[in-house]
């Protein structure tokens, strides 16, 4: 329908919420929050309807997806849901040879090292991911004005799986790719991109209202390595979902180093971990960008005196900033207290509150 397309989103009931008006630098009632990896997680609800069900298959099931999705927004009160889904589903999607194992993560059966390798990578189209497009219909309607999210893996965080065949510490082989065969690597990350895009633009196309570009493991790498390997293709996926009427955030860990080639990308909202307060991160990042971040997720295992000191902090280096959207600086951990999550979330919008 009309509300759906990108052109229409303007007019999508989201558009006057708080975590979009800060998204776009605007005055907000009170600072929104939501929280990385808030759908699927340690919810007793969530572990219910995933009994028995692998992950990948629950991700390509459309009422599933809609339920899990909504379970942390009718729990907690945050001002937007994320998809529920995975970076590594697109990939699947192609017909890459992947599962997602418990207790591991992705693993590919046969890693992407050679040119000849490249050739699996195919392109994305709509219909290899029809349960998206229907899942985020049935959201949008369940919503209303609360803002959905739709994410992909940036191209290094997505190459690192594909090269090493699973999670990885020191991502050797892809730093062993990057640094041995340039331009084998630069027609990877292109590649991936191309697909990331792809995925991207259905979402936005199926009514997502932002989208975050999650490069969780790029701070393994060194600024002038970034921007030489890295930073185009992350930048030709914004470039590409630019002016589609969606918010693009940019997050990745342990990327202190990297805040100022990180805003270059181009999104429009960049994500901080803790390892570095907000308004010194807002210096890096230079002007004209919103921040989202940055509570250490390993404090929510203290009292609550504690989690409100913290809060307290993040939120008084984040008063001078033009843009405040209040996250974890990395994704939930699984054994979190799901209540000092809903506490957290009310704490920030009484604290806030204008
Ligand atoms: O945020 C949400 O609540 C939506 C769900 C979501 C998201 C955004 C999942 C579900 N995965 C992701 C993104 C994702 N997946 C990232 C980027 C975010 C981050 O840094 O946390 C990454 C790196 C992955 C890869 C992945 N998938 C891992 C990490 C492995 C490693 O390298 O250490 C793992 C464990 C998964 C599996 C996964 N993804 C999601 C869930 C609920 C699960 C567990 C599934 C299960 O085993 O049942």
């Amino acid at each position: 329908s009309e509300n759906q397309s990108p052109a229409g989103n303007q007019q999508t009931a989201a558009y006057d919420s708080a975590f979009l008006k800060a998204c776009r630098r605007e005055p907000v009632p009170h600072t929104p929050v939501w929280f990385m990896r808030q759908a699927g997680r340690s919810l007793p609800e969530y572990l219910k309807v995933r009994e028995g069900i692998p992950m990948l298959e629950s991700c390509m099931r459309p009422d599933l997806v809609a339920e899990i999705t909504l379970q942390p927004v009718r729990r907690h009160g945050v001002d937007a849901a994320i998809y529920f889904s995975d970076i590594v589903v697109p990939l699947k999607a192609i017909g890459i040879d992947l599962d997602i194992k418990p207790g591991v993560g992705p693993v590919v059966e046969q890693p992407i090292r050679s040119r000849a390798d490249l050739a699996r990578l195919r392109d994305l189209t709509p219909d290899d991911v029809s349960y998206v497009t229907e899942a985020m219909g049935i959201l949008t309607g369940e919503l209303g004005a609360t803002p959905l999210i739709g994410f992909a893996g940036a191209p290094f965080t997505l190459a690192s799986y594909l090269v090493e065949g699973g999670p990885s510490r020191n991502h050797e082989h892809t730093k062993a790719l990057m640094y041995g065969d340039p331009q084998l690597w630069a027609d990877l990350l292109d590649r991936l991109a191309e697909i990331t895009t792809a995925f991207l633009k259905v979402q936005i196309e199926a009514g997502a209202s932002a989208v975050q570009l999650f490069d969780s493991w790029v701070g393994a790498l060194a600024p002038v390595d970034y921007r030489r390997s890295v930073l185009p293709a992350s930048r030709k996926v914004f470039d590409a979902v630019e002016g589609l009427g969606v918010p693009r955030i940019h997050f990745g860990v342990g990327t202190g180093e990297l805040l100022g080639p990180l805003g270059e990308a181009g999104a429009d909202v960049v994500g901080v971990d803790w390892r570095v307060p907000l308004d010194e991160a807002a210096r890096r990042v230079g002007p004209g960008k919103a921040l989202q971040g940055n509570l250490d997720p390993a404090v929510l295992f203290a009292p609550t005196a504690a989690v409100e000191a913290k809060t307290d902090e993040i939120l008084d280096a984040a008063a001078g900033l033009e843009g405040h959207v209040f996250n974890l600086g990395h994704g939930v951990l699984p054994t979190t207290d799901a209540d000092a999550l809903t506490r957290l979330v009310e704490y920030v919008h009484t604290r806030t509150a204008r």
